[in-house]
């Protein structure tokens, strides 16, 4: 309930004469806005300045994202600065984008980044307005709201910002949401709770499960997608193609891979009952597709030009000119996709990291077709080379230059250097969540189960972390119970990384997830299935259970299945310490 409505009521002669609605307009002013700012001391060691403050109302706009639905939404955007007090030039800017007065439904939300930056900025953001919520994000004091972590990363060669990696790391989301729920409270007069929320994927699921794992209060709620937990490894595994190209001697060509995608998927799409075109079991086809069997097949692809490629923003395919292309599939070809899905092993044949499910799209994997010399070769990724070269072996560079001498042990030593060089910043595993459990809060984990990006299975390992420390001495079925009710897992068939596959599109994606956890938190009513927007899963499945078409694909339902369960189930033989 809020302190005062959200109509302003004038009384005359003890007589209620007026009711007028506050507009936007009326509080999208400095001078508004400027007194909703939490005072300068608010929070130890931060000084806000509520001079900083601007505003400017925005009307209806528009945008798109696989998270929500689309909607003409208006809102008033106000931007506060502070500084950390101590640090020489330091500066955090935080953007609140309030609603109308009318929309308003007494919550706060916070949005995340992706790839190495800590907000996605208009995308992301209209998610909290559509539920009534200010909704805000951060630019982690790395210049201005366009600006990405690895830009202000080092300070020189061999010198970390270490500030930087902290605020990258978990501390600009904890300063971020706990000024945003204030603001939120001044804002609209609210002396009541100001429910608080969060929704992100990919790096920004990792920003939002650092939250959870460290501060029990801060949100009532999080809807959290294909989080890059367990950085040390997850940032060196976009390297593990191009190096398992390099140990097989094999750099396919981009159309060979590609076919085995789709001959993968339609060997697999049946194996869930239905053949829609998606690939709704993944572990049926890891246990029971035979990559083998589709040597000799022919593919051909015609020529293509390539796209451009951004630093710091995550890249999925090939961005490459391509010649074109018409063979058969190789012994080789196999052998790669085979080595791939099997995930790293270091070479004591001790399992390293895990890999993507069958089916999805080998984008890591991606030649480059050199036309000097008409040979296919490695392509070092992106957010691989960046992290190793940058974040690892600290120089001002973008990419590694090569990946001559790079083996299977070399990666393995990469992941461990950088799981303990980031363990308290990046690594986000912390598998103890019970004061975030206990404290009420509640949280909705989803990933796409053909994610090119994060391995679908990395999230199952994490879920799975949580369930054995903390209840280590009940029963499956009784620690499934326990974990209900406060995290639940869906994955999503055919699913990409954070959205819709475009191999798979009626996989689709759940878009009203914000509300769901919003109707677990303040309604009590907890999701036994996910509203998805695709047709080929209407619903989505909670772990451990799986989708399952019968009756030649007319009933759906939910199964429990040992095989498939074990099937994701990994042992990381080749650490002394646990990774969770
Ligand atoms: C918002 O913009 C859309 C597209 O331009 C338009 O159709 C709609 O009428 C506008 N709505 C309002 C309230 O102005
Ligand atoms: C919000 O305002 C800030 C400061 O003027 C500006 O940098 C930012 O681009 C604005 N964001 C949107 C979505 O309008
Ligand atoms: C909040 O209270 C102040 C002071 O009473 C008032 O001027 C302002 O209009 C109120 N704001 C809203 C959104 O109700
Ligand atoms: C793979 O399937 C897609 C979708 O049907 C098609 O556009 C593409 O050409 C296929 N690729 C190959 C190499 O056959
Ligand atoms: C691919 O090569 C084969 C054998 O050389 C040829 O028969 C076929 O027509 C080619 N396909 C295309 C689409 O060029
Ligand atoms: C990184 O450098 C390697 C080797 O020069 C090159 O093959 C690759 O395309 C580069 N990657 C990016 C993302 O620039
Ligand atoms: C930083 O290291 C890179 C890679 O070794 C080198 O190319 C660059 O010149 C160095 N920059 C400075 C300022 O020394
Ligand atoms: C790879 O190892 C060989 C043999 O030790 C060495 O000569 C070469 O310089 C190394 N290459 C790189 C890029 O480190
Ligand atoms: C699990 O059981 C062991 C052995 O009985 C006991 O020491 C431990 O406290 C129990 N753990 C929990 C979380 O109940
Ligand atoms: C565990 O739960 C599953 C699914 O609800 C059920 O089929 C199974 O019988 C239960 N197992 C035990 C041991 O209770
Ligand atoms: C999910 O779908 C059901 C059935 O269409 C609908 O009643 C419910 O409101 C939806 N939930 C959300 C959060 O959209
Ligand atoms: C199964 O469903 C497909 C697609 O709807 C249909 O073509 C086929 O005849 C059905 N098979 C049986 C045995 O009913
Ligand atoms: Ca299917």
């Amino acid at each position: 309930m809020l302190s005062l409505p959200r109509l302003v009521v004038s009384a005359l002669s003890g007589a209620v004469v007026a009711v007028q609605a506050l507009s936007l307009s009326d509080v999208c002013t400095t001078a508004y806005a400027s007194a909703a700012v939490p005072a300068a001391d608010f929070l130890p060691g931060i000084t806000i300045d509520a001079s900083s403050v601007i505003t400017s109302l925005v009307t209806n706009s528009t945008n798109s994202n696989d998270w929500y639905i689309s909607e003409y939404i208006s809102y008033c955007n106000v931007t506060i600065a502070y500084s950390h007090n101590g640090i020489a030039d330091d500066l955090v800017h935080v953007s609140f984008w309030v609603p109308e007065p009318d929309k308003f439904e007494n919550r706060y939300v916070t949005t995340g980044g992706s790839g190495l930056s800590i907000n996605a900025g208009a995308v992301s953001n209209p998610t909290g307005i559509i539920v009534g919520a200010v909704s805000g994000y951060t630019d982690g004091g790395f210049g201005t709201f366009d600006s990405s972590w690895d830009e202000v990363f080092l300070l020189a060669n061999d010198t970390i910002n270490w500030q930087s990696v902290y605020m990258m790391g978990y501390q600009a989301h904890w300063e971020l949401a706990t000024l945003g729920k204030e603001f939120t409270k001044n804002f609209f007069n609210v002396s009541e709770k100001v429910y608080s929320y969060y929704q992100a994927c990919s790096e920004g699921g990792r920003e939002g499960w650092s939250q959870l794992q460290r501060f029990a209060d801060l949100f009532d709620g999080a809807t959290i997608g294909a989080p890059a937990l367990r950085y040390g490894q997850q940032q060196v595994n976009h390297l593990t193609a191009a190096v398992t190209e390099q140990t097989l001697g094999y750099y396919p060509p981009t159309c060979e891979l590609e076919k085995i995608v789709n001959l993968t998927i339609a060997f697999c799409d049946p194996l869930d009952g239905k053949t829609d075109g998606v690939v709704s079991r993944s572990d049926l086809c890891k246990l029971q597709f035979d990559v083998n069997s589709i040597i000799g097949e022919t593919y051909y692809c015609a020529a293509s030009s390539g796209s451009s490629f951004t630093p710091g923003k995550r890249q999925v395919g090939g961005g490459s000119t391509t010649p074109e292309q018409n063979g058969t599939i190789t012994a080789q070809a196999a052998e790669l996709a085979q080595t791939l899905w099997d995930g790293l092993h270091d070479s004591n044949g001790k399992r390293t990291y895990i890999y993507y499910q069958p089916g999805a799209d080998f984008g890591d994997a991606d030649t480059t077709y050199n036309s000097e010399t008409g040979e296919w070769e490695a392509s070092i990724t992106g957010l691989g080379g960046q992290w190793v070269a940058q974040f690892l072996q600290l120089k001002q560079v973008d990419n590694l230059s090569t990946l001559d001498n790079v083996t299977y042990d070399t990666l393995k030593e990469w992941m461990i250097y950088g799981m303990q060089k980031y363990g308290d910043s990046l690594q986000t595993t912390a598998p103890d969540v019970s004061a975030f459990a206990n404290g009420g809060g509640k949280v909705i984990h989803v990933h796409g189960e053909q994610d090119p990006s994060i391995p679908a299975a990395s999230s199952i390992r994490y879920y799975e972390s949580v369930r054995n420390v903390m209840f280590p001495n009940a029963t499956f079925n009784a620690s499934t119970e326990s974990m209900d009710d406060f995290y639940r897992l869906f994955l999503v068939p055919g699913g990409a990384h954070c959205g819709v596959n475009t191999d798979q599109p009626d996989g689709g994606w759940p878009a009203t997830t914000l509300q769901t956890i919003i109707e677990w938190v303040e309604n009590g009513v907890a999701p036994t299935t996910l509203n998805n927007t695709g047709t080929a899963a209407p619903s989505l499945c909670k772990w451990p259970l799986r989708p399952l078409w019968s009756n030649n694909g007319t009933s759906f339902d939910c199964v429990y299945d040992q095989a498939s369960w074990d099937s994701w189930m990994y042992d990381f033989d080749a650490y002394t310490t646990p990774v969770y």
